[in-house]
This record gives C-alpha cells, structure tokens and sequence, in this order.
C-alpha cells in the first residue's frame, strides 16, 4: 500500500487525463482498472480508495425517478433519500420537543403553539442535500474518478454499455467491475399503490404537507418515518403486519412500540392493506384485511406511503451476460465480497444477508479496494455492526439480541444486566422516562463477556458507537463495571448496571443519583 502510495505522490502511479488509457499500473487490455457500477455509499467509497493507488477508476449513477417523477443526484440513497434527510427531520422533531421543554427551563417562548412549516423544512433538507450532490461532484472529479450520470449493464463479464444523454450507446471495458447499485423500496401487489402511495424515496421532497398518513410496514424506516410525521405535527398510524421491528431484540422492540403509543401513533396489528382508491376530494380511502380476526376495514388518509422493505436493482444489469448469479434480487457474495465470476464484485445494500447500512456499504468498498489494488488481505468483518433507529427516544444497539443470545448459548450460559434510568435532563419538563431503559447480555462465566448492548433513550447512536468499538475489543461485565461513568449522563448507565433479570429485582431507579 505505500508503494502504491509513493509512486502516486511520484506521479508515477497515475497517468493524468488525456493520458489515462496508458496507466502504469494498469492492465492495457481493458480501458479501465475498475468500472464501478452506483455511485452510492458503496460505490464512492470503492472508487475513491482505488484511485489513491494510481489505477484508472470510472464510476456510474443513475438515478430512476419514482412513479410520482422524483429524483435526485449523485451519492445514493444515504445521502439523499435515506440516512441524512431522514436525521433532519428527526432533528427538526427534537427541536419541536426543546421548545416545549426550554419553557420549563425558564425560557420565555411566547408561542407554545408554534408549529414547524413543512415547506420550509423540505427545501431546507433538499437545499442540505444539493450542496452535498455539488461537493461529492467536485470530490470526483479532484480525485480523478471518472463519472457517468447513466445506467450501466453488462456486454458481457468485462464490458459495460450505457447510454449517452444523446441516446448513444457506447461501451467501455474494464478488468474488475464492482456492483454496487443498492436497492430501491417496494410497492405492494395491490390496486392503487403506485398510483396513489409514495415511499421514503419521496417523503423528503414532498411539497404536499403529508396530513394524516398511513405507514405501511413497521421495520427500521416504518417507524422513523412515522416517528418524524408525528413530531411534526402530522397523524401517522403505522400497519402491522406481523410484529414491529423484525430481526432487533424483541423486549426493545415492544418498548419501543410503546413509547411511539404513548406518543399518540396508532398502530394497525396484523393487517395488510389490499387496495387504495382516490376520493373525489383527493383523499385515499385505503382498504385492509386484519388477518387475525379475518375482518374487512377501510379508513381514509391523506397520504398512503409504503415501508414495505427494499429490493435490490439487480433486473437493469443484464447480470446474465456477464454470468452473475443473483440470490432473489440481490448478489451472493464470498468473504472477499466477489460473486461468482471471480473478477466481478459486490458491495453494499445489493449483497444478499448482509446489514443495510451506510458504514458497512462504506467499509467494505474501501477494503475491497484495498485488496484489489493495493495489496491488502484485510476483509469486511460483518459482525457486531452496531445501528440506531432514530425515533424521539432513539433506540441503538450492538451484537446480539436477548433471543439470538438464548438460541446460540442456551439460556442458562447468558446473564441478561438491565435497568431503567431517569435522564437528569427529563426532570425538569418532567419527561415521561418511562421508556428509558438499558440492558447488557453477557455470558453467565468468567469475567463475563458481552454479547450484545442495548439503548433506548436519548442520542442513543451517539452513545452505542463508543459501546461498539468496546464489544468488537472483548468487552466483559467485569470492565465495564470497573469503568468510572461521566456523571451525569445518560451513557454511564451502563457502568453501573447491577441488576440482573435472573435475580427478578425492580429494575426501576429509585433516584436520580442512586
Ligand atoms: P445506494 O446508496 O443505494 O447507491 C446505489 C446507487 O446506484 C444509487 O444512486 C442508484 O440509483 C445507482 N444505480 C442503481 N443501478 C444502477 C446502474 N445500473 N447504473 C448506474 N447506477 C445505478 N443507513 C445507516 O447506516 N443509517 C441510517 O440512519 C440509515 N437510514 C436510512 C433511512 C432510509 C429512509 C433508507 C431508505 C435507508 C437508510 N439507511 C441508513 C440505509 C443506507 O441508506 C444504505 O444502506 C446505503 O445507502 C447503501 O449504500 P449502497 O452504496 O449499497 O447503495
Ligand atoms: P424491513 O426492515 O424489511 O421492514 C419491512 C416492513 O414491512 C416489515 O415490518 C414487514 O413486515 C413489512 N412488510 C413487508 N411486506 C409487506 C406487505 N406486502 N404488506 C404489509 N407489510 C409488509 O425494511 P425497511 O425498509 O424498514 O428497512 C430496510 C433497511 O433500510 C434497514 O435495514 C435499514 O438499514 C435501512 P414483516 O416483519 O415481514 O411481517
């Protein structure tokens, strides 16, 4: 890797633009090192690494508009339809929260009626988001990573073809292709949902003031997206079609579906939507069947948008061509993230059973990078990736559930340490803490180590990233107890976790200070 980075720095390395199809490091056979296809978090973070070691990088994003005709620009779905709008308007929720607080804490807020303006709000998050599509343009094109704003597919394993804004079709070559290409949400399977239902691909640009909204799907983004409508002044119900928040702990689960009750969102259990029809006043009248109780119901709402999980943009690729396998809409990969063609990759929310996450999209284009040109044996470790679902009391986690723990070791080998807290900044505007809770699973033995942390309460994700460098380094319950917290917060809660479910004590503190 310094080799690589001393002849880059000698100019060696790199052949600069005309002269890009003589690399020195390059094979002559393909007019690229690596062709990159999706120009997401993946993607970038893939071409960016590469170009440091001096090869020859292009890189494609397309974006599809959305059936109601949005679309955004360069950087994927994070940047701007995903994590950073979606923490925009989460903040803009947490603000509504402060300014209600901030009167009990003596600040003289005339207005305690005041209301945020939707409008405002979406041009401000698209404003934030522009300026990033400009810099990530200007960020390639300092690197040298060339960029084509087209969809590519394959030729055939080593050749790309896409189209130019004229319409021709042109075609390059490359030695290693890296997919990348993400995912984009789904729409049920039934009458009116594209039609007359948007997704989170349109929320965060919507002009229309969302009103009264149904949520479809209760998984990660369900609940943000109902969490920030609700706090915004909106009245969201979310539909439940087997249980909230599948694949996280389920204790934390159900917290969380109780904090978000006690917020005021309703929540439709066991039920499934089976049409959606426009009203003459421009409503949706949204049909459902509950499948518990077999009944037929209908409600109307001003906006239907599904959350319904994701697929992956695999049928575009022509992967055929190239002989690339695909695992129902994703790409199975090895641990060196190639796919069965050994010189074709993939990395980020397209790869079959792995997190959907921007870190881990990020992470592993750069380390596949790493070993394709610089000579690095490091691979993407894909266990213990800690997230956070960013609801108003934020729930964040790492390693293993209750259940996962329970099934892998056996419930008598895991120690479950809990406990709720009172968050000193809560007493004052005398905030429910009713939710705020925390909880370490660790083995039973030894020094007792930790498998899996969980948080909800506030800046949950800023308080389980430290959390989550300690357990992929071995934490035990033995460190973390001998860890001196910082008073007051909320993160030291967990040094001083000493109750155990086992020994059925009250989890609930009897002070702020106990
Ligand atoms: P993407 O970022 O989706 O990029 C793929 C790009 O390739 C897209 O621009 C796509 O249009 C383009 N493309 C597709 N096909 C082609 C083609 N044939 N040719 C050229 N270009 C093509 N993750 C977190 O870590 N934290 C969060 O808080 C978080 N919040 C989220 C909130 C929402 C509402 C959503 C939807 C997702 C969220 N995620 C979050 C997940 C995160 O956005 C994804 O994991 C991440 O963007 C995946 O990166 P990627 O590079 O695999 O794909
Ligand atoms: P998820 O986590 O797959 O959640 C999808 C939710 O939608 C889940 O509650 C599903 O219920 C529900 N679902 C799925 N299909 C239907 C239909 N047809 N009708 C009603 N409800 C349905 O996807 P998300 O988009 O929330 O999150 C994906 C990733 O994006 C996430 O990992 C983050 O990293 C970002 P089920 O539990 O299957 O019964």
């Amino acid at each position: 890797m310094m080799l690589f980075k001393a002849l880059r720095k000698s100019g060696l390395a790199r052949c600069k633009f005309p002269f890009r199809f003589t690399s020195c490091v390059a094979n002559q056979k393909y007019d690229y090192d690596l062709v990159v296809l999706g120009g997401g978090s993946g993607g970038l973070a893939c071409a960016k690494e590469a170009v440091e070691y001096g090869v020859r990088v292009l890189c494609f994003d397309y974006v599809k508009p959305t059936p109601v005709g949005t679309k955004w620009g360069v950087g994927g779905t994070c940047v701007n339809v995903g994590c950073i709008p979606k923490k925009l308007m989460h903040q803009a929720c947490l603000l509504g929260e402060a300014v209600h607080e901030a009167v009990a804490y003596g600040w003289n807020v005339n207005d305690q009626n005041i209301k945020p303006d939707w409008k405002k709000l979406v041009k401000s998050v698209q404003d934030h988001i522009k300026s990033v599509n400009w810099v990530t343009r200007v960020d390639l094109r300092d690197k040298k990573v060339e960029y084509v704003n087209s969809m590519g597919y394959f030729v055939d394993a080593h050749t790309i073809e896409y189209k130019t804004k004229r319409g021709e079709r042109m075609q390059l070559t490359a030695e290693y292709v890296v997919v990348a290409v993400g995912g984009r949400p789904r729409y049920p399977s039934i009458p009116g949902a594209t039609e007359y239902g948007i997704t989170s691909d349109d929320i965060f640009s919507y002009e229309k003031e969302p009103g009264r909204t149904l949520v479809v799907g209760a998984g990660y983004v369900g609940l943000e997206c109902a969490c920030f409508l609700k706090g915004l002044g909106y009245d969201p119900t979310v539909m439940v079609r087997s249980i909230v928040l599948r694949g996280f702990d389920r204790q934390m689960s159900e917290l969380l579906t109780a904090m978000m009750t006690e917020r005021g969102i309703r929540f439709l259990s066991t039920t499934i939507p089976t049409a959606v029809e426009r009203l003459p006043d421009g409503r949706l009248l949204v049909k459902y069947h509950n499948t518990v109780t077999e009944t037929d119901e209908s409600d109307v709402f001003d906006t239907v948008l599904w959350a319904i999980g994701r697929k992956g943009l695999t049928e575009d690729l022509n992967l055929e061509a190239a002989g690339v396998k695909t695992k129902n809409d994703k790409i199975a990969v090895d641990q060196t993230e190639a796919t069965n063609v050994p010189h074709i990759y993939a990395v980020g929310d397209i790869i079959y059973g792995r997190p959907e996450l921007t870190p881990v999209a990020i992470l592993s284009g750069r380390l596949l990078a790493r070993r394709l040109f610089a000579g690095s044996t490091q691979l993407m470790d894909y266990t213990d990736v800690a997230t956070t679902v960013f609801t108003p009391l934020e729930y964040a986690c790492v390693g293993m559930s209750e259940e996962m723990a329970i099934e892998k070791l056996g419930p008598e080998n895991i120690e479950v340490f809990h406990g709720y807290y009172k968050p000193t900044e809560f007493f004052i505007p005398q905030k429910s803490v009713r939710h705020c809770y925390l909880k370490a699973v660790a083995e039973v033995s030894g020094d007792q180590k930790i498998l899996g942390l969980h948080y909800m309460g506030p800046v949950a994700g800023e308080v389980i990233q430290g959390f989550a460098a300690a357990l992929k380094s071995g934490l035990t319950v033995k460190t973390l107890l001998n860890t001196v917290g910082i008073h007051p917060t909320t993160a030291e809660e967990f040094t001083r976790l000493s109750i155990t479910k086992r020994s059925g004590r009250d989890p609930t503190p009897a002070s702020c200070c106990s």
